[in-house]
């Protein structure tokens, strides 16, 4: 149970000490210093945390070299030796996850029992399932071959826990890694590569190259790089589709979206009312299938918003390392400068605020917004901050119009106590994941992602296993019986 106090941080500065404060690109195995670096901050107090090394191309290039050596002989290893090193990680994972917690919530400025609760078992989770799959592979998939070097940018948002979705599937597949971390959380990435190499990950497997999107783009273009799997922005993930495209890289893109949350009439209220505190103010919105839009049956819309205020006021916003906090800071001051814009054009055409308070400094308070257009930039654009809007429909056809009103297709929930009409609903929404009285609920053994500018492939379970093969066709089902 980790608390705020202050020996809880012990771990983590007796780490950053050991290293002095400073850390190179982890590549063949050991950090490795480079020239320029940058800094990188806690987001909830605004004190450096360390430094960091801003990767070159010739950096990526010694990362990729590493890899490239590596591949062969990881891939010829069985299957099972594959998975003892994956259920090593997740072990290890487990070992030491009060220190990878309170790291990622200094960091990232996530609450502690987020990181403590979530991120950090769901991380250990993907390493043992995935670890099964290395074993199951060349029973499930006996003509496919990895696909060989695989370049992988993570964002910012679950900085250990998107790593995990990006090297598992790729390590238990048989094919090395050159990872970059995003410039604002780098170091939980870096924490696990050492642990990595502790527990016996051969030299060259896995790569940490740090830097910003100079760094990313230096790993899109390069041209020793079979895949590239990102996690990001749109806007970005538009750019990496033109520089791959023609260059035959394997390509995997989780972008943003602005996700329905539907609550019919008949909708337990309470729960949906607590399904709006996990869908929304989760990890400060910052969750690319949060659910941004409340779509609420007119019936019960009065009643609904009034209980969503009064639980709106009991959230505590904070110190991330308290563990009685529920919203903790945005990661980063241009971050909480976007929200603020986005939030007050949306003011501006219209939408009425109802905010409750937050500290000073990089916090945004928890805010709901009535009286948004669907035109408007609140109902369009991702905010990525605790800011959800909220809006009447009257049929479930209107509530599907909403619903798939949206550039986006990544994820959405339906509330009802009518099992007939949430099945009914979540075919008609186009979201590659749809939650029934439920939401923000991941698994590693279910595909997860999105459609049109949400992006596109799977990651998690067998799909996602797909997209770290070449030729991956699955074994015959079996032979016909004779007549
Ligand atoms: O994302 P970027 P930013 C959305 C969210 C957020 C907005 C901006 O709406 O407000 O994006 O966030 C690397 N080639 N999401 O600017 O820039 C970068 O270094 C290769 C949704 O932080 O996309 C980082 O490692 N890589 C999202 C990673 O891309 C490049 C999560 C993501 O940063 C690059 C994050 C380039 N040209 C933001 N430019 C989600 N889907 O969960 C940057 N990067």
């Amino acid at each position: 149970d980790y608390g705020p106090a202050p020996e809880n941080t012990d771990l983590v500065r007796a780490w950053l000490e050991r290293h002095d404060g400073r850390f190179g690109h982890f590549i063949d195995g050991a950090f490795r210093p480079s020239g320029g670096t940058f800094d990188v901050f806690e987001p909830a107090t605004g004190r450096h945390l360390a430094s960091v090394t801003q990767g070159t191309s010739a950096d990526v290039d010694d990362a990729v070299r590493a890899a490239r050596a590596a591949q062969p002989g990881w891939a010829a290893l069985s299957g099972h030796d594959r998975a003892r090193h994956l259920y090593a990680l997740a072990r290890h994972v487990q070992k030491h996850a009060r220190f990878l917690s309170v790291l990622e919530s200094l960091d990232n400025g996530k609450p502690i029992r987020e990181s403590r609760d979530i991120d950090i078992p769901l991380v250990a989770r993907h390493f043992y399932h995935h670890a099964g799959w290395a074993e199951l592979l060349e029973d499930e998939f006996p003509s496919a071959r990895p696909v060989g070097v695989c370049g992988q940018i993570i964002p910012w948002n679950f900085p250990l826990l998107m790593l995990a979705w990006k090297v598992a599937p790729a390590l238990a597949a048989g094919n090395t890694v050159v990872l970059k971390p995003a410039e604002y959380t780098p170091l939980t990435a870096l924490a696990f590569a050492e642990l990595a190499a502790d527990c016996g990950l051969p030299a060259g497997v896995l790569n940490i190259v740090t830097g910003d999107g100079s760094t990313g783009a230096a790993i899109v273009g390069h041209g020793d790089i079979d895949k590239i799997a990102f996690t990001g922005s749109t806007e970005v993930g538009r750019i990496i589709r033109r520089q791959t495209a023609g260059t035959g890289k394997f390509l995997t893109l989780e972008l943003g979206g602005k996700s329905p949350f539907i609550v019919f009439a008949d909708a337990d209220l309470d729960a949906a009312v607590e399904g709006v505190v996990d869908a929304i103010w989760f990890n400060q919105g910052q969750v690319c299938c949060a659910g941004a839009r409340i779509l609420v049956a007119e019936a019960v819309a009065e009643r609904f918003e009034t209980r969503l205020k009064a639980r709106m006021k009991t959230l505590r916003i904070g110190d991330p390392l308290d563990k009685c906090t529920d919203v903790g800071a945005i990661v980063h001051p241009v971050q909480l400068d976007r929200i603020r814009k986005l939030v007050s054009q949306g003011a501006r055409e219209g939408a009425v605020l109802h905010q409750t308070d937050a500290p000073e400094g990089c916090f945004f308070p928890p805010t709901l917004a009535v009286g948004v257009e669907p035109a408007s930039t609140l109902a369009r654009e991702e905010i990525f901050g605790p800011v959800a809007t909220l809006t009447e429909f009257r049929t479930p056809e209107d509530a599907v119009a909403l619903a798939n009103n949206t550039k986006y297709g990544l994820a959405a929930s339906v509330w009802s106590e009518n099992v007939n009409l949430c099945l009914d609903i979540a075919a008609q929404v186009k979201a590659g994941v749809v939650w029934v009285n439920c939401t923000n609920i991941f698994d590693a053994g279910a595909g997860f992602g999105g459609y049109r500018e949400s992006g596109y492939g799977r990651e998690g379970g067998r799909e996602g296993m797909m997209a770290y093969l070449s030729h991956p066709e699955p074994k015959a089902s079996g032979t016909e019986p004779e007549v």
